[in-house]
């Protein structure tokens, strides 16, 4: 970025900013994309009149291409949004492209710079970390490099840390949530009319392995509350809209938990199927849902719900993730779900902190027993600003270098005195092949064999 000038310039009318969002893939995947930009690109536009554009970094582009489309598309100012998972690559791509631009101004924003702020800033390229939500805060940064603002008000710009500057405060979380314009779909790459939607921010949980529950924190802090939801209105507005342009055939709605506060689903209940109709998918949590809630939600529309269960050891549950439910809730919960009509899948996580042969077996046998539709299964990663984390930096079981390590979820990066990489193989490779038996079972054995080749790589 060019030196920043240290006095105000005479007043001149700010310039529209062209903000250009690098989505970055870490791999071969026909996932959405992040929902950050989509997010915030509208309300550039609306609030500050600025010109957006999104240009995703698939994984089979070289840094170098990848800097030549930066260039070519001539942004005033380059955005990306960062999981941990998608920092390493985001090093390559942001020296890559500074090699060629290297007055563009690069603001990251996400899990990742929210809670690795510090990390971010350090590494060569970065002018700007977003901690926390980002609309106002990037409108705020974007009209402020559009005027070429002094560093001090840079400096200012609540939840923007400035490579060089203090800490920035944070502004409340956004309220109502139905004043953000809907998200730009342009900028989520969906298929075949699956559209992603969120009605809430913010998860109450405790969760110790959890990145999102960090937000909840995060705003605490400051002693404000992030959990907020959307009306039904405004959600329904947002489905309409999207039919009225494009196909809608299938809604996944991406709130973390999207069951906790029951008057209003159950108010969801009633008017989806009369306003919207296509079936959906969402996140819940066992303790959240019921027998006649869950009834509710199939004669809504409701095709399928993911269930985290993370582990098959309860007393992993309750001693290291701060999630103390019975596996006997997930028996009674899976059967009222698949009672209702609703297909379950489900995610398993291997490699905890304290974990140990015998539990990892508990969680194999778990999905054995639950027998889910599908399930995922991770290996723990853990994510900076995260309970678990803390305890695994402070008892030693992260390695030196694990900030140049890549964030995957096959292998462990942790040295753990309770379990080698050879056992949580074990139990990974028993959950793949009895993922690949019941792929095998409802599709063939073409999709049982993708499945065992996809494990292999991770
Ligand atoms: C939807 C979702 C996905 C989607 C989309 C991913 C995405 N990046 O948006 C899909 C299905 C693709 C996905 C995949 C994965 N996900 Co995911 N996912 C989520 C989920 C449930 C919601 C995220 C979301 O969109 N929220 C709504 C938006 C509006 O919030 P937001 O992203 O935080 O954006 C706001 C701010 O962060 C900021 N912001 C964001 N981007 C930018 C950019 C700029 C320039 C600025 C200024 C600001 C800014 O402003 C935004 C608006 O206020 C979160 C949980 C959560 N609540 O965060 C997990 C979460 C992000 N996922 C996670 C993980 C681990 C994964 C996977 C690795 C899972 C897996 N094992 O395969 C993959 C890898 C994805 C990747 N590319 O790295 C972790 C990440 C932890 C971490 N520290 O990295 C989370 C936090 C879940 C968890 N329980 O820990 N995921
Ligand atoms: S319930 Fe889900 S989103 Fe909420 S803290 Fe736990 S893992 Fe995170």
């Amino acid at each position: 970025m060019r030196p920043l000038p240290q006095s105000s310039p005479a007043p001149a009318r700010a310039k529209p900013q062209r903000v250009l969002f690098v989505e970055v893939d870490v791999e071969r995947s026909w996932a959405v994309a992040s929902l950050g930009p989509a997010f915030i690109a509208p309300f550039l536009r609306e609030r500050g009149g600025h010109e957006t554009d999104y240009f995703r970094a698939k994984i089979e582009l070289t840094p170098a291409e990848v800097a030549d489309e930066v260039a070519r598309r001539a942004p005033d100012v380059l955005g990306l949004s960062l999981t941990t998972r998608q920092w390493q690559r985001a090093r390559q791509l942001v020296a890559a492209i500074k090699a060629r631009l290297p007055e563009l101004p690069v603001v990251a924003g996400g899990l990742h710079p929210t809670f690795s702020p510090e990390a971010v800033l350090a590494e060569p390229g970065f002018d700007f970390a977003c901690l926390g939500e980002g609309e106002e805060a990037m409108l705020e940064l974007v009209d402020a490099l559009a005027r070429q603002a002094p560093a001090a008000e840079l400096h200012a710009i609540r939840n923007v840390w400035t490579e060089g500057g203090p800490r920035p405060t944070l502004r409340p979380p956004f309220e109502p949530l139905d004043e953000l314009p809907f998200m730009d779909r342009a900028f989520l790459d969906e298929l075949h009319g699956v559209v992603n939607v969120t009605t809430q921010r913010g998860c109450p949980f405790p969760c110790t392995y959890c990145g999102a529950r960090m937000f909840n924190e995060l705003y605490q802090a400051d002693g404000e509350s992030y959990g907020r939801r959307r009306t039904h209105q405004s959600v329904m507005d947002e489905l309409r809209a999207i039919r009225d342009a494009q196909t809608l055939a299938y809604v996944i709605f991406l709130d973390d938990t999207f069951t906790i506060h029951h008057p209003w689903v159950k108010r969801f209940c009633e008017v989806y199927p009369e306003e919207i109709g296509v079936p959906f998918a969402l996140h819940a949590r066992v303790e959240t849902v019921n027998e006649r809630l869950l009834e509710l939600l199939a004669k809504a529309g409701c095709a399928q719900i993911t269930y985290g269960i993370e582990s098959g050891s309860e007393r992993i549950r309750r001693e290291v993730m701060r999630r103390p439910v019975t596996n006997d809730r997930f028996r009674d919960v899976f059967r009222w779900t698949k009672q209702a009509g609703i297909a379950v899948t489900a995610n398993y996580m291997l490699g905890l902190p304290e974990e140990t042969p015998e539990d990892l077996r508990q969680t194999v046998e778990l999905a054995r027993e639950l027998d889910t539709l599908d399930f995922g299964y991770f290996v723990f990663y853990p994510y900076p600003g995260t309970a678990l984390f803390k305890t695994c930096l402070e008892r030693g079981y992260l390695p030196a270098d694990y900030e140049e390590l890549p964030a995957v979820h096959r292998t462990s990066i942790l040295n753990l005195p309770t379990l080698s990489q050879a056992d949580i193989d074990a139990a990974y490779d028993e959950l793949t092949e009895l993922r690949a038996e019941r792929m095998a079972a409802l599709s063939g054995a073409g999709s049982a064999q993708h499945i065992r080749d996809s494990a292999a790589i991770g």
